[in-house]
């Protein structure tokens, strides 16, 4: 989708750190990480939040979900315990309206969240 910040990075178009990628989801390092482990999970194809993308379902919710956990095994994160959060909706702190999977970890994470 044109001017969609996380479409432009699908397209290359903006660069990010690229660190698994499946047919139809993309996983980078977020910008502004919050923990050792700080990775954005993304279906490749625009969904605003995660409310539509299960909605819009074929799928696509289980390999996001599935791409988040190879993300922690990679980052060897996977055994000691991670988090994966969507922000969905201004009031939860969604601040880039194309659907993102934080995936968090390497650290001891408090709850309940800010
Ligand atoms: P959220 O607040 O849940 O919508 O999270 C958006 C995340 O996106 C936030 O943690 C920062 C990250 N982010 C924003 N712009 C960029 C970017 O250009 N590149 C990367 N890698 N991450 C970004």
């Amino acid at each position: 989708m044109k001017d969609c910040l996380f479409c432009k990075i699908v397209a290359k178009e903006i660069p990010a750190e690229i660190v698994y990628e499946t047919g139809r989801t993309l996983a980078f390092r977020d910008i502004d990480p919050k923990a050792p482990t700080h990775v954005l999970v993304i279906p490749k194809e625009h969904h605003a939040d995660a409310a539509a993308l299960a909605e819009a379902d074929d799928g696509l919710t289980d390999e996001v979900l599935k791409t988040a956990h190879a993300v922690a095994v990679l980052d060897q994160v996977a055994e000691s315990g991670y988090r994966v959060v969507f922000n969905t909706g201004p009031a939860a702190g969604q601040t880039v309206f194309h659907t993102h999977a934080h995936v968090l970890g390497g650290r001891d994470l408090t709850w309940p969240p800010g």
